[in-house]
Formats: structure tokens, C-alpha cells, sequence
């Protein structure tokens, strides 16, 4: 991407909180100023909410940068933080999950049941030769045991890399080799789509390629057959009778806590360490902060896989640490039918919700209707992850879902970034549809052009974080100097500029004429057409804007005029007909409809009617393969994709349509 993005869209509608929430929020506009003054001050305030064996000598060690160090010397214990001490309060008998199983059988996990089950996890860990620093790989389902499992391997020291139940045999082989790791948690099975699907026999094939595998810890699930191996346990025949009593020890603030792989768009995946007291500090802080949680009311459901970020942070650390109640869901928003969420909600009061916009976008296109039919009153604050939100998606979310009472907070984070560092504050911002509005309190962004200079309010470039934050990543696993030339090579000290070392998230960002941050996808997706650097995220939303369209994905395609053209790959609302005419009338109509709103260099070459579109397991579209149809190759790496025969019905509809 050259110097600038255009900047195409104005959308100019705002939403205040409401002054009740505002009186009553968790966190006012005043942090601003107080993060401003003194951030690091403000970040050792925010490590206080949580229970220190040892406190720290110094906040941040930034002495041999992009290597941070925080809470320096500082000891604590993570499962202790998210469990024991919310006993110990005397909040044993509080709910920490509703689990509803997608067949629809239930369990409700109290913080005494939860410290009971790690505790047992523990000692069992521990007698399976698992001490601290170890790896161990978790490849579960959806169910109370992949929390407790994580918060076993925190409680012990051991290094958890979850790994998304449902990838293949070769990602998780890849990941168990690369973190070297001597464990794997799994089941039989989950429930997805009404029936049980196997998890084992992808371990066993996986597990005969790793050498370090030495037992194999399996939780029954489904009931259905397993094979079994020497490695092999049962969870029940070890965790289940093992010792409820466990003394959790503390460990160093910058004890490996995870690693997470993120699949990137080349090269092997890169595992992405997370250390201790940094990461819960900030999730624990975000959780409180973001949605304005009050612990005592609130029942709160992140709808995320444990096997993404989003899972980790805010169903595990940030909700245990802030001793939450919060809802567990199993399996896919259409089992048994397409209200199954709005239920979930409606049954279990849920009064926080955090989603993604692939979701929102799917409830759209399947009608209004469905989400009418339940009693959303309950819900208080709405929250958005893993894309950029469209405006009339967020539109939408807010209408149909938060009944036009409800805050929408958009959320901008990474896997490296541990935590939510861009988004509006619920009791404090007045929201733009689509803009992840400012950073939080104690975090520096901005948006940068080429020579690391950053752009005018009203301009387009990067996205870069100016200053270390506490939950950032600490390196790429084993291998530090890709972690430099990723993130740190490209603006600042890394590159040679300065001493200043910038961070580089890889994505591109406007700042409105306020000063507001607007996502604009990665720098990867920008089209050049005809000389003009355009986002894939701005013509996505203007497509989204159409009454007729629910979801769109934008690639450029190589084009023999204008460098690169815009190829459109659109699904229509739930009722629009798109058969024969009616289909090439659509068509003719959305392309102006985009020219109309962006301006003619906006206007898609072609736009292609699909059903479905390619999303990775976290819910993001995969523009790379709509890349590779569009300009007639055949498919590049398709492992990460959530559901590989869409691409199938997509490439044979591209063939037909030429
Ligand atoms: C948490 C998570 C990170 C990438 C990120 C960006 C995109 C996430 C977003 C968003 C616009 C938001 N992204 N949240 N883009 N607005 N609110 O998603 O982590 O899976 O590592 O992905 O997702 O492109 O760089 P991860």
C-alpha cells in the first residue's frame, strides 16, 4: 500500500449512552485524562484488581525493546486469581457457567465446583509428569472442561497452546511439534450441527506423528466409539478421582502462560506467547471496562470458541478473573433451529452479549423475524469482534437485537495484542455505526503512512500502537527474529527510524474528521485500482448497506486496464428473489448502488450472487481464496477454512457465470 487509503464512506450517525448507564458505569471519561497523565501510574492501578503473592518492583522493564517486561518482579497465580479467591470471598455458590450443551442438556458450574474440578485437573496434570513450564495442547469442544483444563495448566505453570477442536490432523500435529508439548487435553467428540463429531481419531493420527506426546487425557463426551492407545486416559477415571485439594503456587509476572497459534497468510503458523501478569492485568481490566460489567447482576455470554483469542481472554481470563456469571454454548446458532441464540438469551437473562460480525450479518440475511419472536429485554450491552462491523450491520445489531436501547461496542484486538485495545467505553462514548471510535484509557494508537508520520484527522494508512501495553505479546515461540520483522521492522526503531520502537498490526485505518478510528481491514486486502488504494471493508459496507445484501466480501482481481478490479462476492437477504432477471437486475443495481455511495471508482467490475462465504473457524472471511477464484487459480491453503465445500459451490458458480 502506497502513502494514503481514500477515504470513501461518511456515515455521520452517533449514539450517546444513555445517562443512566452513564451515571452508573464502571469506568468514566476522566481515565482518559488520568491514562494520559501517567500511563504506567494507571496501569499499576489496574493490576491492583487482582490478588499479588509478591507485588512487582518496577511496572514496565522497556530496556531492551520490543521486549517488554511488566510488573517486573511481581509473582502471582493465574487459576488462583480466576477461581480460588472468588471462593474464598465467599462466592463459592455463584454461578461461573451456564453450560447449555447443544442437544440442549445443561450444567451449571458454581466458582466452588470450578475450584474443586481445576484442582483435580491439577493433580492430575501433575502426576502425569506435567511440572511447570511444560506444554500442554488442548483440543476440545465447547464444554466446562476446556476452561477447566486451561486453568489447570495455569494453576501448575505448564504452557497451554489450545488448538480449535475440528482442525485438521496436520494443523494440530504442526502446532503439538512446535510447542513441543508433552500433553494433549481432548474428547471423543462435540455436538456441532445436531450430531456428535469425533475429536479423537484426529489426536491418535496426530499424536503417532509427535514424539513429545506422552499421554492423552480424554474426556467423554459424546459416548460414541474411540479407539484407545497406552497413552490414553480417561478424564473421569483420573481427573474425576483425583484429590479435590490443591495449593496453587505463584508464578513470575512473566511466566509463559500460552501460546496461540494464528494461521497469518504465509509461512508456518506463528505461536503466540502470552506471559501472566500483563495479560490478566489487561483482560481482567478490558472485561470490567468494555462492557461495564457489575459481577453481582450481570449475566454475560461471549459466543466465541475457546480455540480463538476471543475464548481465551474473554470466556476464560477476563470473566473468571472478574468473577462473572456468564453463559457456555456448545455448538452453531441454526441447531436445533435459527432462534437457538435469541433462546439462549431469552432463557438465561443474558444481559451481556460479545459476538462477531459474521454472526450479526448471518441473523440478518435469516430475517428479522426470528430474534422478534424472544424476550431480548434482559441485554444491556452488545459487543462486536473479529472484523471490521459494517454500519448497517451495526445498525441492525443495535435495532433488532438491543432494541434501540442498548450500546454496541466495537472492539479492536488481536491475538498479539492479548486484549481489547480499541473500542468506545459503554457509559462514555457516543458511538459511530462502524468505528471502533478511540483507544482505551493507557493505550497509544494512531494511524501512519508510509514514513511512519501519522495522518491527519480525515486520513487514511496504517494502524500502529505507539507504546508497549501490559497484555502484548512477548515474542513468537522460538523464534524472536520473526517476531521482530513481523511487528517491529516496519515503522520506527526496528526499521531504523528513530528510537522509538512502533508496532505494526498489519491493519489498514482512517481517522475521521473527530478523530475516530475506522477499520479498514489488512493491509494485505487493499485493492489499487487505477492508482487509488481502496479498502476492501469500505465497498464490503456499502454493499451491506443495501437493503438487499446481508453479507459481502471485496477482492481485487488482476485486470489488464485499471491494475487491479473490484470483484464482488455478495449474499442476499433472507426474502430477495435472485433467480434468472431477477438476479442480473440485483446486480446492475447494487453496482451503482456502490458507485452512488463511494463514487465511481468504487463500482464493482463484477458482483457474483452466493450463498455462502469462506470464513476461518474465528468467523473471518478468507479473502485469499476468493482471490485465487477470481483470478482463476486454483485454491491455495484451505486448512483453516471452517467449511471447505463452500468454496466448491463458489468456484463452480464463477465458472457458470462467465
Ligand atoms: C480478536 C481477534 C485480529 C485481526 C485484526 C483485524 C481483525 C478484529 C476487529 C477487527 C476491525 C474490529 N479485527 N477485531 N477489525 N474491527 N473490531 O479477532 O484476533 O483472530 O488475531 O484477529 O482481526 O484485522 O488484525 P485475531
Amino acid at each position: 500500500m502506497s502513502e494514503t487509503l481514500e477515504n470513501l464512506s461518511t456515515e455521520t450517525r452517533k449514539f450517546p449512552p444513555s445517562a443512566q448507564l452513564a451515571a452508573a458505569a464502571n469506568v468514566k471519561a476522566e481515565a482518559y485524562e488520568e491514562a494520559a497523565a501517567d500511563r504506567l501510574a494507571y496501569w499499576e492501578r489496574q493490576a491492583e484488581r487482582l490478588a499479588w503473592a509478591k507485588p512487582w518492583d518496577q511496572v514496565l522493564d522497556w530496556s531492551n525493546p520490543p521486549f517488554a517486561k511488566w510488573f517486573v518482579g511481581g509473582e502471582l497465580n493465574v487459576a488462583y486469581n480466576c477461581v480460588d479467591r472468588h471462593v474464598e470471598a465467599g462466592n463459592g455458590e455463584k454461578v461461573a457457567i451456564h453450560w447449555e450443551g447443544e442437544p440442549g442438556d445443561t450444567r451449571t458450574v458454581t466458582y466452588a465446583d470450578l475450584l474443586k474440578l481445576v484442582s483435580q485437573a491439577a493433580n492430575t496434570l501433575t502426576e502425569l509428569g506435567v511440572a511447570a513450564g511444560d506444554r500442554v495442547a488442548i483440543y476440545l469442544p465447547m464444554i466446562p472442561e476446556a476452561a477447566v483444563a486451561m486453568l489447570a495448566c495455569a494453576r501448575i505453570g505448564a504452557t497451554h497452546s489450545v488448538v480449535f477442536g475440528g482442525f485438521s490432523v496436520d494443523a494440530l500435529a504442526t502446532r503439538i511439534q512446535d510447542a513441543d508439548a508433552k500433553v494433549v487435553i481432548t474428547a471423543d467428540g462435540g455436538y456441532r450441527r445436531g450430531k456428535p463429531s469425533a475429536l479423537k481419531p484426529t489426536v491418535d493420527e496426530a499424536v503417532a506423528r509427535c514424539e513429545s506426546i506422552e499421554h492423552v487425557l480424554v474426556v467423554r463426551r459424546t459416548g460414541q466409539d474411540v479407539a484407545w492407545t497406552e497413552k490414553d486416559k480417561w478424564w473421569h477415571e483420573t481427573v474425576e478421582q483425583a484429590a479435590p485439594e490443591h495449593q496453587a503456587q505463584p508464578f513470575d509476572a512473566e511466566h509463559p502462560l500460552f501460546i496461540l497459534y494464528t494461521s497469518g497468510t504465509t509461512g508456518k503458523p506463528k505461536g503466540i506467547l502470552h506471559t501472566t501478569g500483563g495479560y490478566l492485568t489487561q483482560t481482567s481490566y478490558t472485561h470490567n471496562a468494555v462492557f461495564d460489567l457489575k459481577p453481582e447482576t450481570d449475566v454475560y455470554w461471549c459466543t466465541a470458541d475457546i480455540g480463538w483469542v476471543t475464548g481465551h481472554s474473554y470466556i476464560v481470563y477476563g470473566p473468571l478473573s472478574n468473577g462473572a456469571t456468564q453463559v457456555m454454548y456448545e455448538g452453531t446458532p441454526d441447531t436445533p433451529d435459527r432462534g437457538r441464540f435469541w433462546q439462549i438469551v431469552d432463557k438465561y437473562k443474558v444481559s451481556i452479549l460479545y459476538t462477531a460480525p459474521t454472526l450479526i450479518r448471518t441473523m440478518m440475511k435469516w430475517g428479522d423475524d426470528i430474534p422478534a419472536k424472544y424476550d431480548l429485554s434482559s441485554l444491556r450491552v452488545l459487543g462486536s469482534v473479529g472484523e471490521p462491523i459494517n454500519p448497517e450491520a451495526w445498525m441492525w445489531y443495535r435495532e433488532h437485537v438491543g432494541h434501540e436501547r442498548t450500546p454496541v461496542v466495537d472492539t479492536w484486538w488481536q491475538t498479539e495484542t492479548g486484549a481489547v485495545m480499541i473500542s468506545p467505553l459503554p457509559g462514555v462514548t457516543e458511538a459511530k455505526p462502524g468505528s471502533a471510535m478511540t483507544a482505551l484509557p493507557g493505550i497509544a494508537a494512531d494511524v501512519v503512512d508510509d514514513t511512519a508520520t501519522p495522518v491527519p484527522n480525515g486520513g487514511g494508512g496504517f494502524l500502529v500502537l505507539t507504546e508497549p501495553w501490559p497484555s502484548m505479546l512477548r515474542t513468537i515461540w522460538g523464534d524472536d527474529q520473526r517476531f521482530l520483522d513481523t511487528y517491529w521492522s516496519r515503522f520506527g526503531a526496528g526499521a531504523g527510524n528513530g528510537d522509538k520502537w512502533i508496532y505494526f498490526a498489519g491493519d489498514g485505518a482512517k481517522k475521521d474528521e473527530d478523530g475516530a478510528l475506522w477499520l479498514l481491514g489488512r493491509v494485505d486486502d487493499v485493492m489499487l485500482v487505477s492508482g487509488h488504494n481502496i479498502s476492501t471493508t469500505e465497498v464490503e459496507s456499502a454493499l451491506v448497506s443495501h437493503p438487499s445484501v446481508a453479507e459481502a466480501a471485496v477482492v481485487g482481481a488482476t485486470d489488464p486496464t485499471t491494475g487491479q478490479a473490484i470483484v464482488a462476492f455478495t449474499i442476499p437477504r433472507g426474502s430477495v428473489a435472485t433467480d434468472g432477471d431477477a438476479g442480473e437486475e440485483l446486480i446492475k443495481e447494487l453496482r451503482n448502488h456502490v458507485s452512488k455511495t463511494l463514487g465511481p471508482i468504487a463500482k464493482p467490475r463484477q458482483i457474483m450472487l452466493v450463498t455462502e462465504l469462506p470464513k476461518t473457524r474465528s468467523g473471518k472471511i478468507m479473502r485469499r481464496l476468493l482471490r485465487d477464484v477470481a483470478e482463476n487459480r486454483s485454491l491455495g491453503d484451505v486448512t483453516t477454512l471452517q467449511d471447505s465445500a463452500v468454496m466448491d459451490l463458489i468456484s463452480s458458480g464463477m465458472k457458470s457465470a462467465k
